[in-house]
């Protein structure tokens, strides 16, 4: 089946979603990476601000829910040009979607128009685990046992995410995915400390959801790569005024098979456009 290079960013609230699409854009025009701006932009609304922000070393702020902002901009890869073209939304949607499991159609065309899948999971946010083996009948915390709040666990969430946007995209599970591509984007990876691989850290913290796409995907239609878009919480004066002196672009990395620790990160658009 033919693949086209329509990408869609499916991440929830705080996953870095915003963050990534402007150190993207810093780069791009840049000009020193794999991919490159090759004219000026056709739409950068869904940037535009946390742009702005970034280069005074500020936070991106929360995208509103009810946004969907284009980012279109014509690239250069490989001497090949074409327009990137993604969205910016609010992450909030896409917890709807789990919670009410209902898509509308903004959402059947965005499952549908795009063949590669970008999945921002943010796994410091993740909840860890009951783990049996290291706990043991015994102990029988009353705190530690009521049900999570959210009612399922982060990993089947994202599992239940994914079945929905496989729904609406039309696309059965009972043969091996081929088409939608997925690459799994484990975001905010400085705030992990780690030195493991992004698929040993998914395994650790989502084994559930690792045995999902390992079952249901063909072995070549997705990876797991790690991102680090800020480098740096902004949290403080000093790391703002880092970010102002040395300028966004030279924040950030990618944890790729090939680099632990790459610069360039308009790489993760070529990871999905490579599977
Ligand atoms: N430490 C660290 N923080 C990051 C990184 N990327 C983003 N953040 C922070 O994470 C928070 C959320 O980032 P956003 O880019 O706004 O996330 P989003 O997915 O667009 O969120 P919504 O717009 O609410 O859907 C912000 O406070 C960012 O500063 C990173 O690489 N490292
Ligand atoms: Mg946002």
């Amino acid at each position: 089946m033919a693949t086209n290079n329509e990408i869609l960013i499916i991440g929830p609230p705080g996953s870095g979603k915003t963050t990534f699409l402007a150190q993207l854009y810093f780069r791009l025009v840049d000009k020193k990476g794999k991919l490159q701006q090759a004219s000026a932009p056709e739409n950068i609304d869904g940037i535009k601000s946390a742009y702005r922000r970034l280069a005074n070393g500020e936070e991106t702020e929360s995208t509103p829910s009810t946004d969907n902002l284009e980012v279109k901009i014509p690239v250069i890869y490989e001497g090949q040009e074409f327009v990137l073209h993604c969205k910016d939304y609010g992450g909030e949607q896409v917890r709807d979607l789990v919670a009410l499991m209902e898509y509308d159609k903004t959402w059947i065309d965005r499952a549908k128009t795009n063949d590669r899948w970008i999945l921002f999971i943010r796994p410091s946010e993740i909840e860890h685990r009951f783990d049996l083996s290291k706990k043991g009948y015994a102990v029988k915390d009353q705190k530690e046992t009521k049900a999570p709040s959210s009612g399922t666990s982060d990993q089947s969430q994202f599992i239940e995410l994914l079945q929905v946007l496989l729904h609406a995209r039309g696309t059965g599970m009972k043969d091996s995915i081929d088409t939608p591509r997925l690459l799994i984007a484990l975001t905010c990876w400085d705030e992990l400390n780690t030195n493991l691989r992004p698929e040993e850290i998914l395994q650790q913290k989502m084994p559930l959801f690792a045995h999902f796409i390992a079952a249901n995907w063909l072995p070549g239609a997705f990876n797991i790569v790690g991102i680090s878009a800020q480098e740096f919480p902004l949290k403080t004066d000093e790391a703002r005024d880092k970010y102002l002196d040395e300028m966004p672009q030279n924040f950030g990395f990618l944890v790729l098979d090939d680099n632990p620790k790459e610069k360039d990160l308009t790489r993760l658009i070529e990871k999905a456009l490579k599977l």
